[in-house]
């Protein structure tokens, strides 16, 4: 028994030996912030009244009746999404037409107005019990913007938003992200809407407390500023928000899209971008699908600034992902794959000018639960070394953001025979950066975490060399 004690007490002094002090440097993400940031990618899904009639704002007096998918299959989707590597797919539930896609008790504008199923279907149910089944998340859009309900103006239609999301919210299981955009035009009496956020906000953590909120200013994820799908190359998961508000009170574009290096609130960016020109579905752009290199370079620049990608893909009148889209969603999970199958890290010699060179291992040992911790806040340089040369033209480093985001500027260095030359110089790091660079031959390469807000803690750093860029 003794010696039993013994052995665990020396274990665990080996383990705290091992890891580097923790000390965390808020603002801090919470848990369901961490979550969302493992997503990387997901789906956005538009689709309403919108798809049978070309429109990409519909009026709100649309007979409801021109909704009618002839083979609406949401478990297809959700086996696209799946097979394209995306964690989830958030639904456009109502968009400003006001159309609801499922029997909503609080509209008369809904699926059961319209011939599709008699009225008697409910395209939420059938995409949550598609996710369900084919083992991904939901999240769900509801357009605060409403260009068809009666009430819409006045005090009164805050409380039936309240309603609708409540019967979202409480009939269909868990999502992952409630989803506002930041429009807010007239409603069919000419007037705009004085929303109630605080209430919208406060009722929808009560229902649901697991969720992220999307909006302009969060609040547990803001909009990147842009509907192209790239981030800043610099980009804080931090954001101010005293002040402003959403849609035209938000922060301007560009500190939404580069966040604020000393924000009060961890905040991170999301970059909601379609595969096609349009949100919805027109038959005509099928020619415009984005190919699957145009799609790998938003990665790069969303996922690989650090923050999230929400890929739309609309479904066409079928109430299908058409093949154009899908297929294009397939050659750019074979390029992800491809890009990130060999890292030329893993075996790699590591020093560092630090004292912390017990842990250098935890940097190439892809777990998302380990990580090295600098023991200098400026001028850390961590050296990798190959066993012998290699072709490379990426790297990519992730911060442990768990603990607070710290890194500021670093380069990326070669060594070439006789000197090291620079061949990358950085912001921040965040979640994730990819960096891409020319290619290079070496075995050597330099990383030096030049300025850091407090000491650098990477919870990786691999090499690749992409083929298809
Ligand atoms: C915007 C909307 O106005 C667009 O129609 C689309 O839904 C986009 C994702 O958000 O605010």
């Amino acid at each position: 028994m003794r010696n039993c004690l013994l052995l665990i007490s020396c274990l665990l002094t080996v383990a705290l030996l091992a890891q580097p002090p923790v000390k965390p440097f808020p603002p801090l993400p919470s848990k369901e912030q961490l979550q969302w940031h493992e997503k990387e990618f997901y789906l956005f899904i538009h689709f309403g009244p919108n798809t049978f009639t070309d429109k990409e704002w519909g009026e709100g007096n649309e007979n409801p009746s021109v909704f009618n998918p002839t083979a609406l299959d949401c478990e297809q989707w959700a086996r696209i999404a799946k097979k394209a590597g995306a964690k989830g797919i958030i639904l456009t539930a109502k968009h400003h037409d006001g159309f609801c896609l499922w029997p909503s008790k609080f509209s008369k504008h809904t699926v059961r107005e319209s011939k599709w199923q008699n009225g008697k279907g409910d395209v939420v149910k059938a995409l949550s019990e598609a996710c369900k089944k084919i083992g991904i998340e939901m999240g769900i859009y509801i357009s605060p913007w409403d260009r068809n309900h009666p009430v819409y103006g006045t005090p009164g239609y805050n409380d039936v938003y309240l309603s609708t999301m409540k019967e979202l919210l409480t009939h269909y299981g868990k999502f992952f992200e409630l989803w506002w955009d930041g429009a807010n035009g007239e409603g069919p009496n000419g007037k705009k809407q004085q929303y109630d956020f605080t209430r919208f906000q406060d009722s929808a953590f009560k229902w649901q407390p697991q969720l992220v909120i999307f909006s302009d200013i969060g609040p547990s994820i803001r909009w990147c500023g842009n509907e192209n799908g790239f981030l800043g190359k610099t980009n804080w998961n931090l954001l101010d928000t005293a002040g402003f508000s959403r849609g035209s009170g938000a922060p301007p574009t560009d500190t939404l899209n580069q966040g604020n290096v000393n924000g009060r609130y961890w905040i991170p960016a999301e970059a909601d971008v379609s595969i096609r020109p349009g949100w919805f579905y027109h038959a005509a752009e099928d020619v415009k699908v984005k190919s699957p290199k145009a799609l790998f370079n938003l990665y790069l620049q969303s996922v690989g600034h650090g923050g999230n990608l929400l890929l739309n893909v609309p479904p066409d009148r079928t109430g299908k992902i058409n093949a154009t889209d899908s297929t294009a969603l397939m050659g750019f999970r074979k390029i992800r794959e491809a890009a990130f199958a060999t890292d030329l890290f893993t075996q790699a010699k590591i020093t560092s000018n630090t004292h912390q060179n017990k842990t250098l291992d935890k940097l190439t040992d892809h777990d998302i639960n380990t990580f090295w911790a600098s023991s200098h806040q400026q001028n850390t340089v961590l050296i990798f070394e190959l066993s012998q040369k290699k072709q490379l033209n990426s790297v990519v480093l992730e911060e442990m953001i768990k603990y607070g985001q710290r890194v500021q500027v670093f380069t990326v260095e070669v060594f070439d025979g006789t000197s090291y030359h620079t061949v990358f110089t950085g912001t921040t790091i965040g979640r994730k950066k990819i960096v891409v660079f020319e290619k290079q031959e070496t075995d050597k390469i330099k990383i030096t975490i030049t300025h850091a807000k407090a000491v650098p803690m990477l919870r990786g750093v691999a090499g690749y060399m992409i083929t298809t860029l």
